[in-house]
């Protein structure tokens, strides 16, 4: 690309960042969100069309509540304690050997221990989980922000979802369609509430829900907040993926995006 077509590019960025910061997001909490997106396009050529996007097109954040709307006891669901006897080893040393993987159609795939992962950005919020079963749940959450791990990644150009492989089966087929998964994709990847949780109540994430890693995606119902995530692929397409639907519920007939 040229100086000046990429000048031109940057100039059309910036004012849709400018545009963003007071129109859209407003509160100063995105101002770091701006100054990594503004690193990001300083940095050179690796994002896409669509990434850019996913990155300034108008997002809505989830409501937030304060600390005297938190549900006195938050339901667990789904698997609440997986057997799985590596993630069972994991769970008796409280985690400290495991890493999350970042891989896929990145430049810089990681392997990030649970200390890594607490020395990058984090996000705290208090929000409610919508279950598709009916109920729902004020709770609060702290974890490192997705964007942030993206970032560090840097995605390859045909990445478009990223796909969340859990420790749990769910199902009773005897094969990988048991295992949990989930995938998003680049928006949501990059919103702003969008993280990968180590905290819930200002307490170590607890294994009935997720430990060590769950996904808070927060515009989405229960079912698209993967739990014991280990691995994150950055995908351009779900189709060759278990079922092809993106998700252990999505496969078995439930909507992909599920935006509440
Ligand atoms: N790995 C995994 N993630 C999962 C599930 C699960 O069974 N396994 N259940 C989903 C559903 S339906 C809901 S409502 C929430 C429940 O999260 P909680 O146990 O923290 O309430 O996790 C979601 N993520
Ligand atoms: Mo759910």
């Amino acid at each position: 690309m040229s100086a000046e077509r990429r000048l031109d590019r940057r100039g059309f960025l910036a004012r849709g960042l400018a545009a963003a910061s007071t129109t859209l997001l407003g509160g100063c909490e995105e101002l770091s969100d701006q100054a990594w997106v503004k690193r990001i396009l300083d940095s050179g050529e690796t994002l896409t069309r669509i990434t850019q996007e996913a990155l300034l097109s108008p997002q809505a954040l989830a409501r937030e509540y304060g600390a005297a709307d938190l549900s006195r006891a938050f339901r667990a669901n789904g698997s609440t304690d997986p057997d799985d006897p590596i993630y069972v080893a994991h769970a008796k040393t409280g985690f400290a050997d495991w890493k999350l993987s970042v891989g896929g159609l990145v430049e810089a795939p990681l392997e990030l221990s649970l200390a890594e992962l607490r020395a990058l950005p984090s996000r705290t919020q208090i929000t409610r989980h919508d279950c598709v079963e009916g109920w729902s749940c004020i709770g609060k959450w702290k974890g490192v922000k997705l964007s942030g791990l993206l970032e560090r990644a840097r995605l390859k150009p045909s990445a478009r979802y990223i796909v969340f492989y859990c420790a749990d089966t769910l199902g009773s087929t005897g094969t990988e369609a048991d295992l949990y998964y989930e995938s998003i994709g680049l928006a949501d990847a990059f919103h702003a509430q969008t993280i990968l949780a180590y905290e819930m109540n200002d307490q170590t994430l607890p294994v009935p829900h997720g430990a060590p890693l769950r996904l808070r995606v927060e515009r989405q119902l229960g079912y698209k907040m993967a739990k014991y995530v280990m691995r994150v692929e950055a995908v351009d397409s779900l189709a060759s993926i278990r079922g092809g639907r993106g998700g252990f519920w999505e496969d078995l007939g439930y909507e992909w995006y599920a935006g509440i």
